[in-house]
C-alpha cells in the first residue's frame, strides 16, 4: 500500500531494545479491513503491559515511538469509554507509545492550545520524536490507522460518523493529528490565547504553510472514527480576531515559545501519565 511510504520510522531513545528479537512487523496492520467495534473494547480490555500509560510490545522491536497527548477539562464519562478504547486499539499496534492525559484543574474557561503545548513539552522531555494531538472524545475504528507519524504532518480523524463520514472542510485539522516533534517546535505549536470553542486548531493549520509543510490524510477507509456527544463548549466570540492578529503579526509571537507559565504537576497512573495545569 502506498501510506507505507509516507510512515517516519523513528524510535525513542528512551526504548530498550532486546538484541533476541526482531523489528516488528506492521503489514498485516496497514492491510487489515478491520473495523472494531466500541463494545468489543471495554469488554476485552486488560491493563497487562501498560505502566504509566506507556506500552510496547513483548514479542518485537517497535520501530516507533509515539506520545498521545489528551487535553482534558470535566469530561470523566468521556475518559472512562476512551481509556480501554484506545488502548485496547494501540496494543495491537506494535508500538511504543504513550498516554498523556494533560488536564485543566482551575476553573476558568477551557484552552486546549496550552494544554497541548504543556503535554508536547512533557512528552519531548521523555524523548518522543513523534506526537498525536487527541480530541478525548475520538474513538478510532479502523485497526489499519496506524498511529504514527508520517513525514508530513497527518490529520487522521478525516472520517468521523457525527459528519456522515465526510470531511466538513478541506482545511479542518481538529480532532486528531499526528506530526512530528520538532515540526510542532518549529510551528511554533498551538497558540495559548483560544478560551473556549472553536479556531485554535484552524490557527494552527495556517501555521504549516509559512514553514513549508503540507498536511496529508490516508484514504478514508482507514480514518474513521466514532465521536461521543457532549453539550457544546462556550463559544469563543473572540475567535476570528485572534486568528486574523496571528496572521498578520507573525506565529512566533503566540505559541509554545511564549507559552506563560503555569504549574505542572505530572502524576503516573497505570492507563495515563497526568499532567495537571493549575493557576
Ligand atoms: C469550525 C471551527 C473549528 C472546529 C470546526 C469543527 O467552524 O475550530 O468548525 O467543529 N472554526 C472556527 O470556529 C473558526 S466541530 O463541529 O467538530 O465542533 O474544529
Amino acid at each position: 500500500q502506498h501510506v507505507e511510504a509516507h510512515l517516519y520510522k523513528q524510535r525513542s531513545s528512551k526504548l530498550v531494545l532486546h538484541k533476541s528479537k526482531p523489528d516488528c512487523n506492521y503489514d498485516e496492520i496497514l492491510k487489515s479491513n478491520y473495523s472494531q467495534p466500541v463494545w468489543e473494547a471495554t469488554r476485552n480490555f486488560s491493563a497487562n503491559g501498560l505502566v504509566n500509560g506507556s506500552y510496547a510490545p513483548e514479542h518485537c522491536n517497535a520501530l516507533f515511538s509515539v506520545a498521545i497527548i489528551v487535553p482534558f477539562k470535566n469530561r470523566h464519562r468521556h475518559l472512562d469509554i476512551f481509556l480501554p478504547h484506545i488502548h485496547n486499539f494501540l496494543m495491537k499496534q506494535n508500538i511504543h507509545y504513550r498516554l498523556y492525559i494533560v488536564e485543566q484543574q482551575d476553573e476558568k474557561i477551557f484552552n486546549k492550545g496550552i494544554l497541548f503545548n504543556v503535554g508536547v513539552k512533557t512528552a519531548m522531555g521523555h524523548k518522543f520524536p513523534c506526537i498525536i494531538l487527541h480530541d478525548v472524545d475520538l474513538l478510532p475504528l479502523d485497526a489499519s490507522n496506524l498511529y504514527v507519524c508520517t513525514n508530513d504532518p497527518r490529520h487522521m480523524s478525516a472520517s468521523i460518523d457525527k459528519f456522515r463520514f465526510t470531511l466538513p472542510y478541506e482545511k479542518l485539522m481538529g480532532g486528531v493529528v499526528a506530526l512530528k516533534a520538532e515540526q510542532y517546535v518549529a510551528i511554533n505549536g498551538y497558540s495559548n490565547r483560544f478560551q473556549g470553542w472553536g479556531g485554535e486548531d484552524d490557527d494552527f493549520f495556517h501555521r504549516l504553510d509559512p514553514q513549508s509543510l503540507n498536511l496529508i490524510r490516508f484514504p478514508a477507509e482507514m480514518s474513521h472514527y466514532k465521536a461521543l456527544i457532549h453539550p457544546r463548549e462556550v463559544i469563543n466570540v473572540n475567535r476570528f480576531d485572534i486568528m486574523r492578529d496571528n496572521f498578520d503579526y507573525g506565529f512566533e509571537m503566540d505559541g509554545l515559545s511564549t507559552l506563560p507559565h503555569v504549574s505542572a504537576r505530572i502524576s503516573y497512573h497505570p492507563l495515563f501519565t497526568l499532567v495537571g495545569l493549575n493557576n
